[in-house]
């Protein structure tokens, strides 16, 4: 199977010449050479502090920076680049939800519902957030079909709750939220969503407008960006009445001995020199993503997914878990029955096939599924129909290598 994108990936290629076949997207996804040069030319031709000097070169870093902040504006809609705050990460993006619009708004006995099936990194924050505050913390379950119910999201989502955090895609299933039901419900009760947009963004299209969602995270590491680059999205009417995050350089707008006022939206949560050359590369990876387009990153899931699903099923020794047909987020999570995913990844290591085996920073799913761990394929653009013909042949020889006779 040509595929046209996988020769924009220096990494694949010089890899490639090895064997790698890089099935681990979900954990991070490979960078495009646009990228790198792109933040190469900034390097090379515009370093320099920006927001503080008046000089030129520092000038054209504060504007690579604008720029690449009103990239990010207009990729996700929404209404203005004041909403658009830059962050390290996803993680960072929702601890610095949790420790100021968090801190602000919940108070004893309220509640917080999130879903079984997140990340840690939008579980942890809120957990010590509740118990700080004596609040309450609620998940939504899901049935035997891994689908949250009607029901849970009726049921669960109460005149006490006050922030809904939910993931749109799950990570270790791939399992796609009712995120549409979920924002109608927690807004007719006056509570916000937070959107954990880590695994979705890379796959599909976000419009924080027509989703009406209150916050949304995502790191650019995992849609072909560099790593240390995320955003968080808020309205700004929500981000004008949060206290600041980090205090100190950049956030302030007069410092007197004793008392501080704050930079406006968007400095004020961006506390210390940022990070200009991530930001550039996250510009660029949005316009190769836009070069490309939704449609066809879909058309290519989809293909991939169902070759994946329909190959995997022909060995009766794999279980496959969530819906990957059904959801197409480039995700499949599976074991090879009775042996450990840790052997399985490292049985596929040896022919070069790197996959995911772990909890997947999801320990309450895996416990809720009542699987130790699992292991996950996890595609992108440029994988291809070969690269999953080298997963399920290697997969065929585990069992094999660990004594079992069929
Ligand atoms: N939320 C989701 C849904 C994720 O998948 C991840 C990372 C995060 C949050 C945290 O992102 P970070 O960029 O701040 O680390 N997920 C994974 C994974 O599945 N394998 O490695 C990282």
């Amino acid at each position: 199977m040509y595929n046209k994108y996988r020769d924009d990936f220096p990494l694949l290629k010089e890899e490639g010449k090895n064997g790698l076949v890089y099935l681990d997207n979900g954990a991070t996804t490979q960078k495009p050479q646009r990228v790198l040069d792109k933040v190469m030319e900034y390097y090379v031709k515009e370093n320099a502090n920006p927001h503080r000097g008046l000089y030129d070169l520092s000038v054209k870093a504060t504007k690579s920076y604008e720029e690449a902040r009103e990239e990010v504006s207009k990729f996700i809609n929404s209404r203005s680049e004041k909403e658009i705050i830059f962050t390290r990460n996803t993680t960072e993006s929702i601890n610095m939800l949790a420790m100021t619009y968090g801190k602000q708004v919940i108070q004893e006995g309220d509640e917080i519902v999130v879903s079984i099936l997140e990340h840690h990194s939008n579980l942890v924050p809120w957990q010590i957030l509740a118990k700080e505050k004596n609040a309450v913390l609620k998940f939504l379950y899901l049935d035997k079909d891994y689908h949250i119910p009607k029901e849970e999201i009726e049921n669960k989502i109460t005149d006490k709750t006050k922030i809904v955090a939910i993931t749109h895609v799950s990570n270790a299933l791939g399992i796609k939220t009712p995120v549409s039901e979920i924002v109608e419900k927690a807004h007719k009760v006056g509570a916000i969503v937070v959107l954990d947009a880590a695994q979705s963004i890379p796959h599909m299209k976000i419009d924080v407008q027509a989703m009406d969602v209150d916050f949304l995270a995502f790191s650019g590491h995992k849609m072909l960006a560099p790593m240390g680059i995320g955003v968080l999205y808020g309205k700004e009417k929500l981000l004008e009445r949060m206290p600041p995050f980090l205090t100190g350089g950049e956030m302030i707008e007069y410092v007197g001995e004793q008392d501080t006022t704050f930079a406006p939206l968007p400095l004020r949560f961006e506390a210390g020199t940022p990070n200009v050359g991530g930001a550039v590369g996250l510009m660029e990876a949005i316009r190769y993503i836009n070069s490309i387009g939704y449609e066809e990153i879909e058309r290519i899931d989809k293909e991939l997914i169902e070759y994946a699903y329909e190959k995997m099923k022909e060995n009766p020794h794999i279980v496959i878990y969530g819906n990957p047909l059904e959801n197409q987020t480039g995700i499949i999570s599976f074991n090879v029955m009775d042996v450990h995913p840790h052997d399985t990844a490292s049985i596929l290591d040896g022919d070069k096939v790197a996959v995911r085996a772990g909890h997947h920073c999801a320990q309450p799913l895996m416990k809720h599924l009542r699987v130790p761990a699992t292991c996950r394929a996890s595609f992108y653009i440029y994988n291809t129909k070969e690269d999953i013909d080298a997963l399920v042949e290697s997969l065929s020889k585990v069992r094999r290598v660990l004594g079992y006779v069929s």
